[in-house]
């Protein structure tokens, strides 16, 4: 579906076009819907982050009735990784392998294949590629094999968070050669500093990610 995309040069947001987006060389790939992130009851709640699986499961249809692939990233991370605070990184402990917190979000729609990042340590962010926990190199996930498995050349990216995981897939969906989109009305930013899931969607527009929808108000 090469050209289906509103031009977002010099920043401005995209409007929605969400009937052209799908196609069988698409896929939807949902970011990180997962307890700890959406439900406020989480270890490192995202704020808004439930608000948004209405939309991101109204996509889910949208992709299922054009026959495209939809994969889902899922935070899985080792009760020790350099990712946390008690470890050197700068997060509390989150999505701990089959821990409530690591499972997708209960209303959640699940049609598709699940990559788990971080399982053996990794620290990172980016559904493709964590780096390993002894020195630093990269350890891919099996998102890329998976869409070139299944003839995908476009990406549109969901979930959380806007300023981490969101970023980091769709930044690096680009620099693998993907036409990447990422869709406003259905992620949400961590904001630790305010600003940051502006500041992203301002990095991903810089490096040709489209921005397609309304941008939510809470950024
Ligand atoms: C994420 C912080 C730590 C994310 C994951 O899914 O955006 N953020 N681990
Ligand atoms: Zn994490």
């Amino acid at each position: 579906m090469t050209g289906t995309w509103k031009s977002t040069h010099s920043g401005a947001w995209a409007v929605d076009d969400s009937e052209a987006r799908y196609g069988p060389q698409v896929a939807l790939v949902v970011v990180d819907l997962q307890n700890d992130f959406a439900d406020p009851a989480g270890s490192l709640p995202v704020r808004g982050g439930a608000e948004i699986v209405p939309s991101v499961n109204a996509e889910i249809q949208r992709a299922l009735a054009a026959g495209a692939e939809i994969a889902y990233t899922q935070d899985w991370h080792p009760a020790h990784t350099p990712h946390f605070a008690q470890d050197g990184g700068i997060w509390p402990v989150h999505c701990l392998h089959d821990s409530w917190g690591a499972e997708l979000h209960p209303d959640l729609s699940v049609k598709g294949p699940i990559v788990r990042k971080g399982t053996h340590g990794e620290d990172g962010y980016s559904g493709f590629s964590m780096r390993n926990p002894a020195g630093g190199l990269p350890v891919t996930t099996g998102l890329d094999a998976e869409l070139a498995r299944a003839g995908v050349e476009s990406l549109v990216i969901c979930g959380l968070a806007t300023d981490y995981c969101v970023k980091a897939t769709a930044l690096d969906g680009v620099r693998l050669g993907y036409e990447t989109a990422v869709l406003l009305d259905a992620i949400r930013a961590v904001d630790l500093e305010p600003g940051d899931g502006d500041r992203a969607l301002a990095e991903m527009a810089e490096a040709g990610v489209v921005l397609v929808g309304i941008r939510a108000a809470t950024s």
